[in-house]
């Protein structure tokens, strides 16, 4: 198995205008984040490419893995660790195809049967929620909680990340109803100090462990 990071912050300009997709990689990295996933759903693909080489060098320096939300082009263009499939994107399937066997892919699954298809396709972990409510992904189901949480944990026989309005206060809970890890918009992009708040999540993180 793949080693999965338990702490994936993903860069969001969309949420606060103070720091770029670039200098939220260099803060989350610098407060111990594991895992850095650029997600960016407007631009051209040129601004992707650029912004994401950029990320993937920062990444590579600190030899932290980078995971590129939605568009396995551009993960396979700058070389990033992986890519991560919503279940209106890429097909793991095909990416798992078309990106590097090494490449680690993550896959969000919201119910059972698609945790087993994408754990059956490929996926090297899965990513779950929203457990609690967000407000960073509009499009985003309703919560569904721990108890949820642990089931999907109980069945998936990779590890889950579990994502959607978790904070300092409830990052501990997530962990202890089963999850490998967590990811995180807001709790760190939009705190005033990013770095600051990533190493807050990594010490509930490991204390729950
Ligand atoms: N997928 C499910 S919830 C969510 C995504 C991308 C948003 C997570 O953002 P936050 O701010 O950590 O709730
Ligand atoms: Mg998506």
């Amino acid at each position: 198995m793949k080693n999965i990071g338990v702490l994936h912050v993903i860069t969001d300009t969309t949420l606060q205008s103070r720091f770029t997709h670039i200098e939220l990689a260099e803060l989350a990295i610098q407060g111990g984040a594991d895992t850095v996933q650029f997600r960016q759903k407007q631009g051209t693909t040129r601004e992707l490419v650029a912004t994401a080489q950029t990320m993937q060098s920062v990444c590579e320096q600190h030899k932290v893995p980078l995971i590129v939300n939605d568009r396995a082009d551009i993960a396979l263009a700058v070389g990033a660790t992986g890519a991560h499939f919503g279940q209106d994107d890429m097909p793991v399937s095909i990416g798992r195809r078309i990106l590097p066997a090494k490449a680690i892919i993550g896959a969000s699954a919201r119910t059972e049967e698609k945790i087993l298809e994408a754990i059956t396709e490929g996926a090297d972990y899965i990513g779950f929620g929203p457990i609690y409510g967000t407000s960073s992904k509009p499009d985003a189901e309703m919560a569904k909680g721990l108890e949820r949480l642990r089931r999907m944990c109980d069945i998936a026989a990779c590890p889950v990340i579990a994502i959607g309005g978790i904070g300092i206060e409830t990052a501990g809970d997530v962990i202890r109803a089963g999850a490998h890890g967590i990811a995180v918009i807001s709790a760190v992009c939009a705190h005033r100090e990013p770095d600051v708040a990533t190493q807050a999540l990594l010490n509930e993180i490991q204390a729950a462990k």
